[in-house]
């Protein structure tokens, strides 16, 4: 799917986008039944792993699943949509034509709550040489105003690099009264299933609870220009560049004027971003 010159300025300006019929309806269906065996299988597990990401209390009888970790690695029809023309055309626009993948995660959040994700960018968890990386998120079903849709705040990608640090650990999420009244200006990101959302690595964003009585699935696929080399973090060279969907594997980093900081030191157990930014709000409370 090509994007129109209006759509990457869009972008480009305000740090998100929403592209609507991206998906189609008969992927949209393998997806929810792929979705719908791993949702089941979770209820086996009694405590998060390599797979699953569940909070505490989860049991079959009270499944509180909260991610899928690199579901394109689990999955056959995950690791094809994200590998599709249909999703990487639209990236490749964005990100100046090369592309490789850089991470994938499936989030839930379950009626009548879910967990709520603190303010955040992403380009806190992964800084790089350049901030060419952004990360799609696709409806696999309706997001509503009701059910916890991604909220962002338009034109951060451009400002400043906040703290997510908290007593001197990585934390994954700003102290919710580091962004004063800014908040107000959140964009939610709602559109049919089969829409995606588009959001630049820096940018600034956040969801909150499902007051509906339905289950809000959003995978994620985090994507970076292939000369944007990660920072303070090593791969194995020859798995980084299988990752390559657009352009040639390259040495030759280019380092933009960006803001870093590293994550570290990174917090003691799984790291996951839900229990980190649960001890962030109990701090700043
Ligand atoms: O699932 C959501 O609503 C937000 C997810 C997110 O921002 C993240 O996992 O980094």
């Amino acid at each position: 799917m090509s994007l129109k010159q209006q759509q990457i300025d869009f972008y480009k300006s305000n740090g998100y986008l929403v592209v609507k019929d991206v998906v189609d309806p008969a992927t949209l269906g393998r997806l929810r039944a792929t979705i719908d065996e791993f949702v089941e299988r979770s209820k086996q597990v009694a405590e998060s792993d390599d797979v699953f990401d569940v909070a505490p209390g989860h049991s079959a009888a009270s499944p509180k699943l909260r991610r899928i970790k690199q579901p394109t690695q689990q999955h056959p029809e995950f690791d094809a949509l994200m590998r599709s023309p249909a999703v990487v055309d639209i990236v490749a626009y964005l990100l100046g034509g090369t592309v490789r993948i850089e991470h994938s995660k499936l989030n839930f959040k379950p009626p009548g709550g879910g967990a709520k994700i603190e303010w955040h960018q992403d380009w806190a968890f992964y800084p790089h040489t350049n901030d060419d990386l952004l990360a799609v998120g696709v409806m696999v079903e309706d997001c509503t105003p009701e059910n916890g849709p991604l909220n962002v705040l338009a034109g951060t990608h451009r400002g400043p690099l906040y703290d997510h640090h908290d007593q001197g650990v990585f934390a994954g999420g700003i102290r919710p009264d580091a962004l004063g009244d800014a908040t107000d200006q959140a964009v939610e990101l709602t559109a049919p299933a089969g829409s995606i959302s588009i959001h630049h690595v820096r940018t600034l964003h956040a969801s909150g609870e499902n007051t509906s009585t339905s289950t809000r699935p959003l995978l994620l696929f985090a994507y970076a220009a292939v000369d944007a080399f990660p920072v303070f973090k090593t791969y194995d060279f020859d798995e980084f560049n299988s990752r390559i969907l657009r352009g040639e594997p390259t040495v030759t980093a280019r380092i933009t004027d960006v803001p870093v900081r590293v994550p570290h030191p990174w917090p003691e157990g799984e790291g996951s971003i839900f229990d980190n930014q649960a001890k962030l709000s109990a701090a700043a409370a």
